[in-house]
């Protein structure tokens, strides 16, 4: 399998999923300071132009949650499989674009609105994250899975990108915080900073990475 990546970007939680699973494969660099992603050779890739894409034996697969659900057998969806599909989509379809609308509102809003766009997503997003560290039953678990790739990864972004980062504060989120000390303790956590910037701690307390190619932005 082919995975088109770049360093802390949403192909983060695949490539986690892939070392967690012990699944071979290679990586290829979508390089966003040149908007690789835009190109046309990675658009006949990914006609949406989002990072992350994963080259399978059954085509290209792209959506974060797509991909961990194709690669996830019955072991990977932690807990009853109902709860497991609800938090898969809440991650995907709920934090992820709040996430989104975080870092890149001006994808969402013209100029003259991005002062409100931005406080209203502030506010949301803390209200999320206390909604997860209240309602996740599979925070506790201690058991690698499609959810915990997806979801670690998003703390360390909300706690370094977008245009401040004062109002992130995991000790508001304890469970939250106690999943991510676990989570980066993980091997897979440890193979991927080696390979997208050499961070440690790099969910509880992350630092921005220092990457051997490409860069995050
Ligand atoms: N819905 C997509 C979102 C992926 C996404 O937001 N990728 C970011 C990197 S973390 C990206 O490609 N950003 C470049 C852009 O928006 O132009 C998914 O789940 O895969």
């Amino acid at each position: 399998m082919t995975l088109y990546c770049a360093p802390d970007n949403a192909s983060l939680c695949v490539r986690l999923a892939l070392l967690e699973l012990d699944l071979p494969f290679e990586t290829v660099l979508v390089d966003r300071a040149v908007h690789r992603q835009t190109s046309p050779a990675y658009l006949a890739v990914n006609p949406n132009g989002l990072i992350p894409t994963l080259v399978t034996q059954d085509g290209p697969i792209y959506e974060t949650a797509a991909i961990l659900l194709w690669l996830a057998g019955d072991d990977f969806m932690i807990g009853p499989r109902a709860q497991a599909l609800t938090w898969m989509v809440w991650l995907s379809n709920t934090l992820h674009p709040a996430l989104r609308m975080w870092f890149y509102p001006d994808k969402y809003i013209a100029p003259d609105g991005l002062p409100a766009l931005q406080q209203r997503t502030q506010t949301r997003l803390a209200a999320l994250f206390a909604h997860i560290d209240t309602h996740a039953p599979w925070l506790d678990a201690s058991a690698p899975s499609a959810l915990a790739c997806y979801f670690a990864p998003m703390i360390r972004w909300a706690a370094l990108y977008g245009p401040e980062q004062s109002w992130f504060d995991l000790s508001k989120y304890p469970r939250v915080r106690d999943f991510a000390m676990w989570a980066e303790a993980r091997p897979s956590a440890h193979e991927a900073s080696r390979a997208e910037g050499s961070w440690t701690n790099n969910f509880s307390h992350p630092s921005y990475p220092n990457p051997p190619e490409g860069s995050a932005l």
